[in-house]
Protein backbone atom coordinates (compact mmCIF):
# COMPACT_ATOMS: atom_id res chain seq x y z
CA UNK A 1 0.00 0.00 0.00
CA UNK A 2 0.97 3.14 -0.53
CA UNK A 3 1.31 5.99 2.20
CA UNK A 4 3.13 8.28 0.77
CA UNK A 5 0.84 10.60 1.91
CA UNK A 6 -0.24 10.25 5.52
CA UNK A 7 2.45 8.58 8.03
CA UNK A 8 1.66 5.72 9.65
CA UNK A 9 0.46 6.83 13.32
CA UNK A 10 1.60 4.28 16.66
CA UNK A 11 -1.75 4.95 18.52
CA UNK A 12 0.16 2.49 21.29
CA UNK A 13 1.76 5.91 22.56
CA UNK A 14 -1.52 7.24 22.65
CA UNK A 15 -3.31 7.33 26.07
CA UNK A 16 -6.83 6.88 25.97
CA UNK A 17 -9.63 7.45 29.35
CA UNK A 18 -10.98 4.02 30.27
CA UNK A 19 -14.46 3.41 29.69
CA UNK A 20 -16.00 4.81 32.67
CA UNK A 21 -14.33 8.33 31.72
CA UNK A 22 -14.24 8.37 27.85
CA UNK A 23 -16.72 11.28 27.09
CA UNK A 24 -18.51 11.25 23.94
CA UNK A 25 -19.68 13.77 21.64
CA UNK A 26 -22.16 13.26 19.29
CA UNK A 27 -21.86 15.33 15.82
CA UNK A 28 -25.16 15.85 13.71
CA UNK A 29 -24.82 17.90 10.31
CA UNK A 30 -28.39 19.43 9.80
CA UNK A 31 -30.06 20.68 6.68
CA UNK A 32 -33.15 21.64 7.07
CA UNK A 33 -34.19 18.29 9.07
CA UNK A 34 -36.90 20.16 11.63
CA UNK A 35 -39.23 17.99 11.11
CA UNK A 36 -37.07 14.57 11.63
CA UNK A 37 -35.07 16.28 14.57
CA UNK A 38 -37.86 14.97 17.00
CA UNK A 39 -37.37 10.92 16.04
CA UNK A 40 -33.69 11.62 15.98
CA UNK A 41 -33.04 12.88 19.83
CA UNK A 42 -36.36 10.93 21.01
CA UNK A 43 -33.00 8.20 20.36
CA UNK A 44 -30.35 9.45 21.55
CA UNK A 45 -28.47 7.52 25.28
CA UNK A 46 -28.80 11.32 26.69
CA UNK A 47 -27.33 9.75 29.96
CA UNK A 48 -24.21 8.16 27.81
CA UNK A 49 -23.25 11.28 26.40
CA UNK A 50 -21.50 13.94 27.16
CA UNK A 51 -22.21 16.84 24.32
CA UNK A 52 -24.80 16.50 21.06
CA UNK A 53 -23.37 19.29 18.83
CA UNK A 54 -25.62 20.17 15.85
CA UNK A 55 -23.95 21.82 12.70
CA UNK A 56 -26.09 23.42 10.66
CA UNK A 57 -26.21 24.57 7.37
CA UNK A 58 -28.00 27.83 7.30
CA UNK A 59 -31.51 25.87 7.37
CA UNK A 60 -34.53 27.76 6.42
CA UNK A 61 -36.87 25.50 8.21
CA UNK A 62 -36.46 25.91 12.43
CA UNK A 63 -34.21 23.08 13.01
CA UNK A 64 -32.19 24.97 15.57
CA UNK A 65 -34.97 26.20 17.19
CA UNK A 66 -36.59 22.30 17.31
CA UNK A 67 -32.92 21.30 18.60
CA UNK A 68 -33.25 23.33 21.24
CA UNK A 69 -36.45 22.46 22.19
CA UNK A 70 -35.87 19.09 21.98
CA UNK A 71 -32.50 19.23 24.73
CA UNK A 72 -31.83 22.57 25.99
CA UNK A 73 -28.08 21.93 25.96
CA UNK A 74 -27.31 21.03 22.87
CA UNK A 75 -24.48 22.73 21.27
CA UNK A 76 -25.13 24.86 18.09
CA UNK A 77 -22.71 25.91 15.23
CA UNK A 78 -23.09 27.52 11.95
CA UNK A 79 -20.83 25.89 9.26
CA UNK A 80 -18.34 28.17 7.95
CA UNK A 81 -18.86 26.61 4.38
CA UNK A 82 -20.66 24.68 2.38
CA UNK A 83 -21.66 21.14 2.20
CA UNK A 84 -21.94 17.94 4.53
CA UNK A 85 -17.98 17.47 4.73
CA UNK A 86 -17.47 21.07 6.06
CA UNK A 87 -20.16 20.42 8.50
CA UNK A 88 -18.56 17.66 9.79
CA UNK A 89 -15.27 19.41 10.09
CA UNK A 90 -16.60 22.10 12.32
CA UNK A 91 -18.32 19.72 14.38
CA UNK A 92 -15.05 17.89 15.00
CA UNK A 93 -13.24 21.17 15.46
CA UNK A 94 -15.25 22.08 18.42
CA UNK A 95 -16.08 18.61 19.64
CA UNK A 96 -14.37 18.86 23.67
CA UNK A 97 -15.00 14.61 24.02
CA UNK A 98 -12.38 11.82 24.24
CA UNK A 99 -14.53 10.16 21.22
CA UNK A 100 -16.43 11.57 18.15
CA UNK A 101 -19.86 9.79 16.65
CA UNK A 102 -21.00 11.10 13.85
CA UNK A 103 -24.27 10.45 12.88
CA UNK A 104 -27.25 11.86 10.51
CA UNK A 105 -30.48 13.95 11.19
CA UNK A 106 -32.89 12.71 8.60
CA UNK A 107 -33.98 9.58 10.98
CA UNK A 108 -32.02 7.09 9.14
CA UNK A 109 -28.84 6.57 11.23
CA UNK A 110 -30.61 4.94 14.77
CA UNK A 111 -28.61 7.11 17.78
CA UNK A 112 -29.33 3.54 19.80
CA UNK A 113 -26.62 1.94 17.84
CA UNK A 114 -24.21 4.36 19.24
CA UNK A 115 -23.09 1.82 22.28
CA UNK A 116 -22.19 -0.74 19.81
CA UNK A 117 -19.45 1.87 17.96
CA UNK A 118 -18.36 3.06 21.36
CA UNK A 119 -17.72 -1.08 21.89
CA UNK A 120 -16.13 -1.48 18.96
CA UNK A 121 -13.46 1.74 20.20
CA UNK A 122 -12.76 -0.06 23.55
CA UNK A 123 -12.25 -3.34 22.17
CA UNK A 124 -9.48 -1.30 20.58
CA UNK A 125 -10.51 0.00 17.25
CA UNK A 126 -9.09 3.16 16.51
CA UNK A 127 -11.57 4.20 14.11
CA UNK A 128 -15.29 2.02 14.10
CA UNK A 129 -16.85 2.14 11.01
CA UNK A 130 -20.25 1.90 10.08
CA UNK A 131 -21.46 -1.05 7.83
CA UNK A 132 -24.85 -1.49 6.09
CA UNK A 133 -23.14 -4.77 4.10
CA UNK A 134 -22.34 -7.11 7.24
CA UNK A 135 -23.55 -9.82 8.84
CA UNK A 136 -25.96 -7.76 10.78
CA UNK A 137 -26.46 -5.01 8.67
CA UNK A 138 -29.12 -4.11 6.19
CA UNK A 139 -30.42 -0.56 4.37
CA UNK A 140 -34.21 0.02 3.56
CA UNK A 141 -32.95 4.04 2.19
CA UNK A 142 -30.35 2.77 -0.14
CA UNK A 143 -31.49 2.91 -3.86
CA UNK A 144 -30.30 0.36 -6.94
CA UNK A 145 -28.15 3.28 -8.07
CA UNK A 146 -26.36 4.12 -5.27
CA UNK A 147 -25.88 0.35 -3.98
CA UNK A 148 -23.81 -0.53 -7.61
CA UNK A 149 -22.48 3.04 -6.84
CA UNK A 150 -20.99 2.06 -3.67
CA UNK A 151 -20.02 -1.04 -4.33
CA UNK A 152 -17.71 0.10 -7.38
CA UNK A 153 -16.33 2.48 -5.08
CA UNK A 154 -16.10 0.23 -2.18
CA UNK A 155 -14.17 -2.30 -4.18
CA UNK A 156 -11.75 0.40 -5.54
CA UNK A 157 -11.04 2.11 -2.14
CA UNK A 158 -9.89 -2.30 -1.30
CA UNK A 159 -8.20 -2.25 -4.46
CA UNK A 160 -6.11 0.67 -3.92
CA UNK A 161 -5.87 1.12 -0.42
CA UNK A 162 -5.57 -2.67 0.70
CA UNK A 163 -8.80 -2.20 2.70
CA UNK A 164 -11.40 -5.15 3.45
CA UNK A 165 -14.38 -2.44 3.90
CA UNK A 166 -17.65 -3.37 2.88
CA UNK A 167 -19.19 -0.30 2.83
CA UNK A 168 -17.62 2.81 1.57
CA UNK A 169 -20.26 5.52 1.66
CA UNK A 170 -22.05 5.49 5.55
CA UNK A 171 -22.26 8.42 7.24
CA UNK A 172 -22.46 6.43 10.87
CA UNK A 173 -18.99 6.08 12.37
CA UNK A 174 -17.11 6.91 15.26
CA UNK A 175 -13.42 7.65 16.39
CA UNK A 176 -10.93 8.43 18.95
CA UNK A 177 -10.72 12.05 19.26
CA UNK A 178 -7.16 12.17 19.13
CA UNK A 179 -7.14 11.14 15.39
CA UNK A 180 -8.63 14.17 14.09
CA UNK A 181 -4.71 15.42 12.72
CA UNK A 182 -4.73 12.65 10.98
CA UNK A 183 -8.53 12.44 9.83
CA UNK A 184 -8.56 16.18 8.83
CA UNK A 185 -11.00 16.65 7.01
CA UNK A 186 -10.64 19.51 4.08
CA UNK A 187 -12.72 18.42 2.10
CA UNK A 188 -16.54 19.45 1.74
CA UNK A 189 -19.43 17.49 0.38
CA UNK A 190 -20.58 13.72 0.42
CA UNK A 191 -17.24 12.61 -0.12
CA UNK A 192 -16.15 13.17 3.17
CA UNK A 193 -16.89 9.66 4.41
CA UNK A 194 -14.50 8.05 1.51
CA UNK A 195 -12.25 10.74 3.08
CA UNK A 196 -12.00 9.83 6.11
CA UNK A 197 -12.20 6.01 5.48
CA UNK A 198 -8.84 6.19 3.22
CA UNK A 199 -7.27 8.44 5.48
CA UNK A 200 -7.79 6.05 8.55
CA UNK A 201 -6.29 3.44 5.62
CA UNK A 202 -3.28 5.66 4.99
CA UNK A 203 -2.51 6.15 8.42
CA UNK A 204 -2.62 2.34 9.44
CA UNK A 205 -5.58 2.73 11.76
CA UNK A 206 -7.07 -0.21 13.68
CA UNK A 207 -10.55 -0.19 11.79
CA UNK A 208 -13.54 -2.42 12.88
CA UNK A 209 -16.53 -2.86 11.01
CA UNK A 210 -19.95 -2.41 12.89
CA UNK A 211 -23.13 -3.76 11.61
CA UNK A 212 -25.63 -0.97 11.36
CA UNK A 213 -29.34 -0.77 9.77
CA UNK A 214 -30.00 2.50 7.59
CA UNK A 215 -33.54 3.38 7.78
CA UNK A 216 -35.24 5.65 5.50
CA UNK A 217 -35.26 8.98 5.20
CA UNK A 218 -38.54 10.23 7.65
CA UNK A 219 -39.46 13.81 5.75
CA UNK A 220 -37.86 15.73 3.50
CA UNK A 221 -35.91 14.95 0.47
CA UNK A 222 -31.92 13.79 -0.15
CA UNK A 223 -29.29 16.23 -0.18
CA UNK A 224 -26.91 13.41 -1.88
CA UNK A 225 -26.77 13.67 -6.05
CA UNK A 226 -25.69 10.12 -6.97
CA UNK A 227 -23.66 10.79 -10.50
CA UNK A 228 -22.42 14.35 -8.62
CA UNK A 229 -21.23 12.74 -5.93
CA UNK A 230 -20.23 9.61 -7.01
CA UNK A 231 -17.68 11.74 -9.14
CA UNK A 232 -16.55 13.79 -5.98
CA UNK A 233 -15.90 10.47 -3.91
CA UNK A 234 -14.06 8.78 -7.11
CA UNK A 235 -11.80 11.99 -7.50
CA UNK A 236 -11.15 11.73 -3.83
CA UNK A 237 -10.41 8.51 -3.83
CA UNK A 238 -7.81 9.04 -6.72
CA UNK A 239 -6.55 12.26 -5.45
CA UNK A 240 -5.78 10.65 -1.93
CA UNK A 241 -4.13 7.58 -3.75
CA UNK A 242 -2.33 9.00 -6.48
CA UNK A 243 -1.66 13.05 -6.26
CA UNK A 244 1.43 13.78 -5.51
CA UNK A 245 1.12 15.91 -2.61
CA UNK A 246 1.92 15.38 0.91
CA UNK A 247 -1.26 15.39 3.15
CA UNK A 248 -2.45 19.22 3.71
CA UNK A 249 -1.43 20.47 7.31
CA UNK A 250 -4.22 20.14 9.40
CA UNK A 251 -6.57 22.84 8.87
CA UNK A 252 -8.78 24.41 11.62
CA UNK A 253 -12.33 25.84 10.49
CA UNK A 254 -14.03 28.76 11.67
CA UNK A 255 -16.62 27.47 14.29
CA UNK A 256 -19.36 29.66 15.39
CA UNK A 257 -21.10 29.07 18.28
CA UNK A 258 -24.55 30.03 18.77
CA UNK A 259 -26.15 30.58 22.05
CA UNK A 260 -29.32 31.62 22.48
CA UNK A 261 -28.24 35.27 21.71
CA UNK A 262 -26.24 34.66 18.49
CA UNK A 263 -23.19 33.76 18.02
CA UNK A 264 -20.22 33.40 20.53
CA UNK A 265 -17.42 31.10 20.75
CA UNK A 266 -17.43 30.29 24.37
CA UNK A 267 -20.76 28.49 25.05
CA UNK A 268 -19.78 26.78 28.35
CA UNK A 269 -21.18 23.05 28.64
CA UNK A 270 -19.60 22.30 31.56
CA UNK A 271 -23.05 21.57 33.16
CA UNK A 272 -23.58 18.27 30.39
CA UNK A 273 -21.80 16.05 33.01
CA UNK A 274 -19.03 13.32 32.28
CA UNK A 275 -20.20 10.20 30.27
CA UNK A 276 -21.29 7.02 32.20
CA UNK A 277 -20.11 4.19 30.45
CA UNK A 278 -20.57 1.05 32.91
N1 LIG B 1 -24.76 21.19 7.90
C1 LIG B 1 -25.01 20.54 6.77
N2 LIG B 1 -25.59 19.32 6.79
C2 LIG B 1 -25.82 18.69 5.62
C3 LIG B 1 -25.49 19.26 4.38
N3 LIG B 1 -25.84 18.40 3.40
C4 LIG B 1 -26.39 17.32 4.02
N4 LIG B 1 -26.38 17.51 5.35
C5 LIG B 1 -26.84 16.60 6.40
O1 LIG B 1 -26.10 15.39 6.26
C6 LIG B 1 -26.92 14.29 6.54
C7 LIG B 1 -26.95 13.34 5.33
O2 LIG B 1 -27.55 14.03 4.25
P1 LIG B 1 -28.69 13.35 3.33
O3 LIG B 1 -29.29 14.38 2.45
O4 LIG B 1 -29.63 12.58 4.21
O5 LIG B 1 -27.88 12.39 2.44
P2 LIG B 1 -28.06 10.86 2.29
O6 LIG B 1 -28.24 10.23 3.66
O7 LIG B 1 -26.95 10.36 1.48
O8 LIG B 1 -29.40 10.78 1.46
P3 LIG B 1 -30.75 9.95 1.78
O9 LIG B 1 -30.34 8.54 2.05
O10 LIG B 1 -31.60 10.06 0.57
O11 LIG B 1 -31.37 10.59 2.97
C8 LIG B 1 -28.28 14.83 6.93
O12 LIG B 1 -28.35 14.96 8.32
C9 LIG B 1 -28.29 16.21 6.25
O13 LIG B 1 -29.14 17.13 6.88
C10 LIG B 1 -24.87 20.56 4.37
O14 LIG B 1 -24.55 21.14 3.35
N5 LIG B 1 -24.66 21.13 5.60
MG1 LIG C 1 -29.92 10.47 4.61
Amino acid sequence: MNTNHTSQIDTNQITRPSRSRARISVIIPTLNEAANLPHVFARLPFDEVFEIIVVDGHSTDDTIEIARELYPCVRVLLQDGKGKGNALACGFAAARGDIIVMLDADGSTDPQEIPDYVDALFRGADFAKGSRFMEGGGSVDITPLRMQGNRFLNGTVNALFGTRYTDLCYGYNAFWADLRPTINVDCAGFEVETLINVRVAKAGLNVAEVPSVEHERIHGVSKLHPVRDGLRVLRTILTERFARRETPAATTPTVRELDRKGPTNSLDTGDLGLASWA
